[in-house]
């Protein structure tokens, strides 16, 4: 990778991703978009107001900076996108066909993450293996296996270099998830600094497959970096990090503020998705296939989370 774009550089991922990959590669070789101004962006690199339904739009921003690798982060996630299935589906699939084809037209590299809600009830729920049953219940999982079936295509098909991991949710202390399932695991630690009591939307004994950032931007870099005749899937990667429940993050938050008190206001959509989706991930092929090694464990990255948002809101802190 040479000179990036990132589509969607303003969410959680991409907010973050833009940064580190600038550290990376040099900020006038990452280009961030978004639909709207995203002004921290700007300052650190090229930026440009990008909407990723406009195809046209998106070649001119990869003929004119010479865009090698593009990262399309554009989707709605996965509660969100239950209130809004139709949009749903016209955003995240409507972004990923304008990626695939500029990224087969400029001879681009592509990554667009997946994600654990590609799988379903069906599935097997601990360890879910890397290739499986996967008849997702939401509108966001069907986007996700359709993204998946269609990087694979457009590898096999044109020789387009499309990579993808199946995100965990996503834990991080720069910029608040929105309108995710797993979002709960990010407002647990401003909640425990903030107010020092919690009201949590997923029942305390469903678990999740969970990321700390750090972790996932790495993943990101190394994915695509990988020695391309090493990888057998091109659709996408398990990823795994940890796996906790509501309970089980409560009590580790616990043992560092003894105070903290949560209680349960259950999401029936929440709730639903949550127990739809898998326990646990087997990563065996990305450890195999590209050296995936996780770093952060839960209690390290309780340490960190709270210690970056207490002194965010040194000012505001409860506890
Ligand atoms: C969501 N944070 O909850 C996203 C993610 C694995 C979960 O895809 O929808």
């Amino acid at each position: 990778m040479k000179r990036i774009l990132i589509v969607g550089a303003g969410g959680q991922i991409g907010s973050e991703l833009t940064t580190y990959l600038r550290k990376i590669y040099g900020a006038s070789n990452v280009v961030a978009t978004d639909v709207r101004e995203c002004g921290k962006l700007a300052e650190g690199g090229p930026f440009e107001v990008l909407n990723a339904l406009d195809a046209k739009a998106m070649s001119s921003v990869v003929e004119r900076y010479k865009i090698d690798a593009i990262f399309n982060l554009v989707a709605l996630l996965s509660a969100v996108g239950e209130k809004n299935p139709q949009t749903a589906w016209n955003i995240n699939i409507g972004a990923l066909m304008n990626a695939l084809e500029v990224a087969r037209e400029y001879g681009c590299a592509l990554f667009t993450p997946s994600s654990i809600g590609a799988f379903g009830p069906t599935s097997p729920k601990d360890k879910t293996p890397q290739d499986t049953i996967m008849q997702p219940t939401t509108i966001y999982g069907v986007c996700k296996v359709t993204g998946e079936l269609l990087g694979n295509y457009y590898f096999r098909r044109y020789g387009v270099d499309t990579r993808s991991v199946r995100f965990p949710g996503i834990i991080s202390n720069v910029t608040l998830p929105g309108g995710g399932t797993t979002d709960y695991a990010v407002e647990i630690y401003y909640e425990a600094i903030k107010a020092g009591r919690f009201t949590c939307p997923v029942p305390g004994d469903v678990y999740m497959d969970m990321i700390y950032m750090p972790d996932a931007l790495r993943a990101c870099v190394e994915l695509m970096e990988a020695d391309p005749a090493r990888l057998v899937h091109r659709n996408s990667f398990n990823l795994a990090s940890m796996s906790f429940t509501p309970e089980i993050i409560y009590a580790e938050i616990r043992k560092r503020i003894p105070s903290f008190e949560m209680t349960y206001e259950i999401d029936p959509v929440k709730k639903a998705i949550a127990e739809s989706w898998p326990n646990s991930l087997d990563d065996t092929c990305a450890r195999e296939e590209w050296g995936w090694k996780p770093e952060w464990d839960l209690s390290r990255m309780t340490d960190d989370m709270l210690e970056v948002i207490r002194e965010k809101y040194r000012s505001e802190v409860a506890v």
